[in-house]
């Protein structure tokens, strides 16, 4: 039909500007060609594969919002349409990805000294080192404020005591930016760790049911001593961590509408190929309806994203608005990955089909990064002003 095209059935593409189209589309071809035909063998084992990082910075995918140090410096919009690119195969490489641009290189280049710059950005722009980001631990994973984790002043640096739990890239990083209680004035900062620094340990959290491309792991420290380089100066309080978080939750937010995509293109070849009752399954209205709701929120989900986008890149953004899209989309990715799944009958089991991984590791996308319920209670404080997160 004129002016419709089911896989963009609002033409956000009409959005974009040429620049976008061509990142995205850089983006799109290398997630296809290079990682999806990875995936499954990565989804069975549990492996990291060291080579995609590397790939990715080539194509400037890594850190893409920063000006200089070897990085693209391209908008907001482009970075989201990368996030959504590398989910529409797998949530795990995103969050490889996101972590590394969102969660390391934002903070070093927000709060970090021009030598921490100098010395860490180029490199993890290329992916030739890896970063993880450290703010959960057991006792306190929606309350970061209550964090157990402590660094204190020593001789010439900081000893840093604590644990962490659940951190994406632990295992194979080599740079951790770890936030700690600050004992001298009871303040929240980042550091930077360094791997084989004596005390710390990162290990494996092994047999996940979700994201089992992107490895997690631990972050023990036990006295860990470090220079005063390691302090990121520019930290302070808890709205640095959630700064990156703000990045972090946006790029998100497009991603989950990427993997959310792939379920829909999936189910609905399917639904066209697949016959019973002698005839196409595509022609029951409940299958119908299953893929005319999802795909209704994964256009508004996107074009919600792209307006978070555009005045993130205006410099008018608010933190809730990340909430309300890193929510919805979270959520509605979830729920409608779990909907069409259904489309599949008993190859809905069968990981050929893809659409069970992503079922399973949107799960995670609607948990970290803040709950889906979390972000409803910041949205919600900030509507009625009153806080319904008890102390
Ligand atoms: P609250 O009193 O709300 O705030 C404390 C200070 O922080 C400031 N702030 C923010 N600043 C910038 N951006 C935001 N989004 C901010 N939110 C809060 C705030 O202004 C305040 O500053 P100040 O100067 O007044 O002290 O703090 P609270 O303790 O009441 O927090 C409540 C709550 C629940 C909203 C918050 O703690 C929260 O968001 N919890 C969820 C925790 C979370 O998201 N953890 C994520 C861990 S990282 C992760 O999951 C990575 S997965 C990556 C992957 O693999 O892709
Ligand atoms: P809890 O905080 O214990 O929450 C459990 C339940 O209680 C949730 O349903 C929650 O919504 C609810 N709840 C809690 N408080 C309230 C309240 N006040 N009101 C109503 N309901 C409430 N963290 C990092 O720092 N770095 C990472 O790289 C990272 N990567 C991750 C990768 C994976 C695969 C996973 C699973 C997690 C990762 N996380 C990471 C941790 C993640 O951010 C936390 O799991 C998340 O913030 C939730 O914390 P929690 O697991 O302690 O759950």
């Amino acid at each position: 039909a004129a002016n419709w095209n089911h896989q963009d059935p609002l033409n956000l593409d009409s959005l974009l500007t040429e620049d976008e189209r061509a990142i995205r589309d850089t983006a799109h071809e290398y997630c296809q060609e290079k990682l999806l035909p990875r995936v499954l063998d990565a989804w069975r084992t549990e492996e990291f594969n060291h080579d995609i990082l590397p790939e990715m910075g080539k194509l400037g995918l890594l850190g893409p919002t920063i000006e200089g140090y070897g990085c693209a410096g391209v908008s907001n919009v482009a970075y989201g349409l990368i996030q959504r690119e590398i989910e529409r195969v797998d949530s795990g490489y995103r969050s490889t990805a996101s972590v590394q641009s969102s969660l390391v290189m934002h903070p070093i280049h927000e709060f970090g000294t021009d030598a921490q710059k100098e010395k860490y950005l180029p490199r993890l722009a290329t992916g030739e080192i890896v970063g993880a980001f450290g703010l959960t631990e057991p006792n306190h994973g929606s309350d970061p404020a209550g964090m157990e984790t402590t660094a204190e002043e020593t001789d010439g640096g900081f000893i840093i005591n604590g644990s962490k739990t659940w951190i994406s890239n632990a295992p194979v990083a080599d740079l951790f930016v770890v936030w700690a209680n600050c004992k001298w004035d009871g303040k929240i900062r980042g550091f930077l760790l360094e791997k084989g620094a004596k005390g710390l340990t990162a290990p494996p959290i092994k047999n996940k049911v979700a994201l089992r491309v992107s490895l997690t792991g631990s972050i023990f420290m036990d006295s860990v001593k470090v220079s005063h380089d390691a302090l990121l100066p520019k930290s302070k309080g808890l709205g640095s961590p959630f700064s990156c978080l703000n990045s972090a939750r946006y790029g998100i937010s497009w991603g989950v509408m990427g993997a959310l995509e792939d379920c829909i293109d999936r189910a609905l070849a399917y639904a066209l190929e697949r016959r019973q009752f002698k005839r196409p399954i595509a022609s029951f209205q409940l299958v119908q309806k299953k893929l005319a709701d999802a795909q209704t929120e994964a256009a508004l989900g996107l074009l919600a994203s792209l307006q978070v986008g555009r005045l993130k890149d205006a410099g008018k953004l608010s933190p809730n608005m990340v909430s309300m899209v890193k929510r919805n989309n979270c959520g509605k990715a979830l729920l409608h990955a779990r909907a069409v799944l259904d489309i599949f009958g008993g190859n809905a089991c069968a990981d050929e089909y893809h659409v069970g991984r992503h079922a399973a590791n949107l799960q995670v996308t609607n948990t970290y990064e803040g709950t889906n319920d979390i972000h409803a209670l910041i949205l919600g404080r900030a509507m009625t002003g009153i806080q319904a997160f008890v102390n």
